[in-house]
């Protein structure tokens, strides 16, 4: 799937910036163009993607701090300007395009879903949200912040794409070397879910090779969607494979998705990565049929992704993914965190009973 990435905020032009640089280290050629978004200069150049620096005129190049609201007028005010700096991008092989951004933050939180609103009012093509949750030890407004933002992105996006900053998180890490793995867990998972349409098909396996209308069907619910990837030593011998491919599907849905705990979704899709000499159709089309009956879906969509490796690797893509504990919990941290975080004044109770979060616009 060609893609074009725009990433605002700092997280947004980071992870930007791996996906990029996974995708030209391979060759994929999927990532078409990629451009970082921010407020903030001192964040911008730390990157060697294009970059465009917006609401000069209010915060002087500073950041918008944590204030998601500034953080969405200021992107309502200079779409304009932010999409005339894509122009050279967005050339007309773009297939969809994926807005990244860290959710919890101002300049993300606020900016993508009102970037996502007027690139949908423009662009024929899906304008999907790369959004990542924050931790559990952030603070408060970050979670508030998030828990604004996943609504207005979800209702905004025509999917949302669902990282948990805690999904990966290893013990004893500093916050900073957590991002730098989890980004790279992001860059593995997206970037072969961009480029698994793109790579030429070995012919005897051309039919069974995964096509970007797959991907795109499979997101095609809106939502929520999320991804899950594992992968395994393979056999030499396609035949040896079978029950490889099955509990390597297992792993990536049960251990290995963006967002622990989801598994019930309206569509999905099983991407198996490997060397087609070694990637068994019985174990791929067992691993599909497990894929139904564990999401509930009846629309599970398989392919091939064919690569060069003595590994095979499964990943799962879930499109219209139902609410799992771990997104009720974040859900439920947000709410408290708007409550405390409003000084006083009549929303309070309600904010707290209420099942709704507000809209951010
Ligand atoms: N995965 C990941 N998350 C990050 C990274 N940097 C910041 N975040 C998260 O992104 C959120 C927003 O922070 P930031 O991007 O700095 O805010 P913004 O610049 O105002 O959009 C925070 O909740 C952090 O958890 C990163 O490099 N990787
Ligand atoms: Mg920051």
């Amino acid at each position: 799937m060609k893609v074009v990435l725009i990433g605002v905020g700092q997280a947004g032009g980071k992870v930007t910036q791996r996906l990029a640089e996974f995708d030209f280290n391979r060759d994929f050629d999927a990532v078409q163009g990629a451009v970082a978004v921010n407020t903030a200069r001192a964040d911008l150049q730390q990157l060697d993607i294009d970059t465009a620096l917006i609401g000069q005129d209010r915060v002087k190049g500073h950041g918008v701090g944590g204030d998601n609201e500034l953080g969405a007028e200021i992107m309502q005010d200079e779409a304009t300007e932010v999409l005339d700096s894509l122009e050279n991008h967005l050339t007309s092989e773009a297939e969809a395009v994926v807005i990244v951004a860290g959710l919890g933050g101002g300049t993300g939180s606020g900016g993508a879903p009102a970037l996502a609103r007027e690139m949908k009012r423009i662009y024929d093509i899906p304008v999907y949200v790369l959004g990542i949750l924050p931790g559990r030890d952030e603070g408060a407004i970050y979670q508030a912040n998030a828990g604004r933002s996943l609504k207005t992105v979800a209702r905004e996006a025509d999917s949302l794409l669902l990282i948990d900053n805690d999904a990966w998180r290893s013990a004893g890490e500093s916050v900073e070397e957590g991002f730098e793995e989890i980004n790279e867990h992001i860059a593995q998972r997206l970037g072969l879910l961009f480029a698994s349409g793109e790579v030429s098909a070995v012919d005897q396996v051309a039919e069974s090779v995964v096509d970007s209308s797959e991907v795109i069907n499979t997101l095609r619910p809106g939502g929520m969607a999320v991804v899950g990837y594992a992968s395994a030593e393979a056999d030499e011998e396609a035949g040896e494979n079978v029950n490889l491919i099955t509990s390597t599907t297992r792993n990536a849905l049960l251990t290995g998705t963006s967002v622990p705990q989801v598994v019930q979704a309206r569509t999905g899709l099983l991407v198996v990565a490997g060397d087609p000499e070694r990637i068994s159709r019985k174990g791929v089309e067992r691993a599909r049929s497990w894929l139904e009956d564990e999401t509930g879906s009846m629309e599970v969509r398989g392919g091939d992704f064919p690569v060069e490796s003595d590994r095979i690797a499964a990943l799962v893509l879930l499109g219209g993914v139902e609410r799992s504990n771990r997104i009720n919990e974040f859900l439920e941290r947000a709410r408290e965190a708007q409550t405390s975080t409003e000084e006083s004044g009549p929303d309070r109770t309600d904010a707290f009973q209420n099942d709704d979060l507000e809209d951010l616009f």
